[in-house]
Formats: C-alpha cells, structure tokens, sequence
C-alpha cells in the first residue's frame, strides 16, 4: 500500500484498529508494543487472515520504533489501565511519562505524520504530545468524540428503531462526564431528534452516553471498551488518508475558537491529508456554552495536575 500507519500499544484498542485498518485495505500497518513477540506474533495472525479477508495490505510487528519511520499518521493507544489503589495524579504521571517516551521516539522517525492519540486521560495525553513532538496543532489530534457520537447515534437507532445510517449525532467538550452531546445538532435523516423524542427521552440518552464508557467497564469487569474506540480511530485515520475532509468531533488546540485558549478539548473540525484542516466553530445556547466551559474546566484541571508533575 502506499500509505503507512503506525499503531503503538498493541492491546485490545490497538490491535482491533490495526485490523480495521488492514482490512479495510487503507494502508499498511505496524504493531509497536514494549511486550516482546505480542506484536509481532498479532501481526503474523493478521497476515494469516488477509487471504481469506482478501486484503493485501501488510501488518508487521516491532518492539523498536525504526519500523514506523515515515508513517503517514501514528495512532497512540500506549498506556496504562488505572490499577487499584492508583490515584488519578498517579495515572496521569505515568501514563505521562509513556506518552512522552512514545511521542519523542515517534517524531523522530515520522516528522511529517499526523498523531491520533487514544491513551487516557485524552485531552491531558494530547498535550503531552503536543509538547514533545514540537509538531503544529493540526497534525495532534485526540480520539473521543468520534466514539462518543457513535455512542450516542446507536442509542437513538435502538430508541427509534430506525438506521444507524440515519443518524447524526454531535458531542462537544472534554472526554468525561463533562462531555457535552447536542442534541439539536442530532438528526435523523436530517431531522433534529428534539423534534423526534419527548425531552426525558432525550436526556434519558445523553446521560446514557456520558456514561458509555462505565457502562462497558462495568459489563465487562477487566478492560474497557475498545471495538467502537478502534472504529473511531480508524474513521478518523480514513479521513486523513483519503482527504476525505470529514467533519468530526475530534480533540483539537484551542486558541480562541469557542473562547477557550491554549487547550485541547472536543471540537467539530475538518480531517484531511494535512490532519486539521479548519475548526468549524458552531452557534451555541447559553446552556451549551455554560456545559462546554465546565467541560474545559475540568479539562484544565487535568493539564494543572500535569504541570505538577513536571
Ligand atoms: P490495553 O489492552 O491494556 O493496551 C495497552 C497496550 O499499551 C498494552 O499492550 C501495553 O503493553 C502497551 N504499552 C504500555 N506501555 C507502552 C509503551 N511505553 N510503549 C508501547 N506500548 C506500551 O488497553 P486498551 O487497548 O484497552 O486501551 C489503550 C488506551 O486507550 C488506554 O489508555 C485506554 O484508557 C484508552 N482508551 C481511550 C478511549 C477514548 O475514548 C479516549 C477509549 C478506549 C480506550
């Protein structure tokens, strides 16, 4: 294939996107994780399904970072679960302390690509990578509103019983519980679902969408959700590579746009072959603006706890 993507961290997120990626023949694919033969051994399990999967794109496995050089986007989903007794500070300073060593290391060997960082806690862990890549702001990107919109749209597909090819869903702000869905932007077939959906109804699915991740974690015991996040990775890894110029909520660098500066956070923005290629700034109500600068508060709070631990 003529294009390359990089995916670091080979676990549940990463693995299931390397195999989107490849089967959807959008270009080829190298595993990086730090556990020896995991990635070179799911890379060798791909390959053996391309036949019947019929692609031909390449999957390869690496535990160095000279088998990502010149990747067109690298998609970071390194990282560390919290584990008990580990306080979110904890979390954030090691999972830090990953997203730097990775982001030094692949900005060596890839200076051109467009990052999509996945690894918790998001828009902290795209700042991390802003700052030691040194890459412009279009081409660092954060992976959550794609997933939370996803999220969104199947519960109205299921409450209207209608196609998840009908729907339309926006979801602003940080990836949390402050995440902020709208709802009036959210159609089916290009009607706004308030028109669609009694208010308690409505309210009913935004909070089950804030809380789509628990949901998951808490059906599943051990890991958290990651088919719908790898497809949100890939949507967005599609755009760029095709210069498709879809608009998606993705975490971007904020300066200025919605009246918040210097700050990754949920946003509506154009994907294409340069990565962010326009941040499209919609009119909001006072009580979509009122979410939205919550959401950046706690946002904020994060990158706090993240310059303590400098
Ligand atoms: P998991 O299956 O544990 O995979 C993480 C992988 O990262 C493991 O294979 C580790 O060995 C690997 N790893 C750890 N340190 C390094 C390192 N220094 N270099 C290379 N690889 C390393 O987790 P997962 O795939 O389920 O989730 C991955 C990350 O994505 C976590 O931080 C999740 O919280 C996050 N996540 C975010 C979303 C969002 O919507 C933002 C959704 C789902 C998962």
């Amino acid at each position: 294939m003529d294009k390359k993507v990089t995916v670091i961290g080979s676990g549940n997120v990463g693995a299931t996107a390397a195999q989107r990626l490849a089967e959807k023949e959008l270009c080829d694919v190298v595993l990086i994780d730090i556990v020896e033969g995991m990635p070179q051994g799911k890379a060798l399990d791909l390959t053996e399904a391309a036949p019947i999967e019929k692609h031909d794109a390449h999957v390869t496995g690496a535990n160095g970072y000279e088998a990502s050089k010149d990747s067109d986007i690298i998609i970071i989903t390194a990282g560390i679960p919290r584990k008990p007794g580990m306080s979110r500070d904890d979390l954030i300073s090691t999972n830090k302390g990953i997203m730097k060593s990775v982001v030094t290391e692949v900005a060596k060997y890839s200076p051109n690509a467009v990052l999509i960082i996945v690894s918790n806690p998001l828009d902290a862990m795209c700042h991390v990578a802003f700052e030691a890549s040194g890459f412009p702001k279009n081409r660092v990107l954060g992976m959550a509103g794609v997933l939370d919109s996803a999220r969104f749209r199947a519960f109205i597909s299921m409450e209207l019983n209608v196609s998840v090819e009908n729907t339309h869903a926006f979801v602003l702000g940080g990836h949390g519980d402050t995440m902020v869905p709208l709802p009036r932007y959210s159609t089916v077939a290009g009607i706004p679902i308030t028109e669609l959906m009694p208010k308690e109804r409505i309210d009913a699915l935004v909070e089950r969408t804030a809380n789509g991740g628990a949901e998951i974690v808490s059906l599943l015991k051990t890991g958290s959700a990651f088919y719908a996040p790898a497809s949100a990775a890939v949507e967005m890894a599609e755009s760029i590579l095709k210069d498709k110029k879809k608009i998606l909520p993705c975490a971007a660098y904020l300066e200025g746009e919605y009246g918040i500066n210097n700050l990754f956070i949920g946003v509506p923005v154009k994907l294409g072959t340069n990565g962010i290629e326009d941040i499209i700034q919609i009119k909001l109500t006072d009580d979509e603006k009122a979410a939205l600068s919550k959401s950046a508060d706690a946002v904020q709070e994060l990158v706090e706890i993240l310059k303590k631990s400098d």
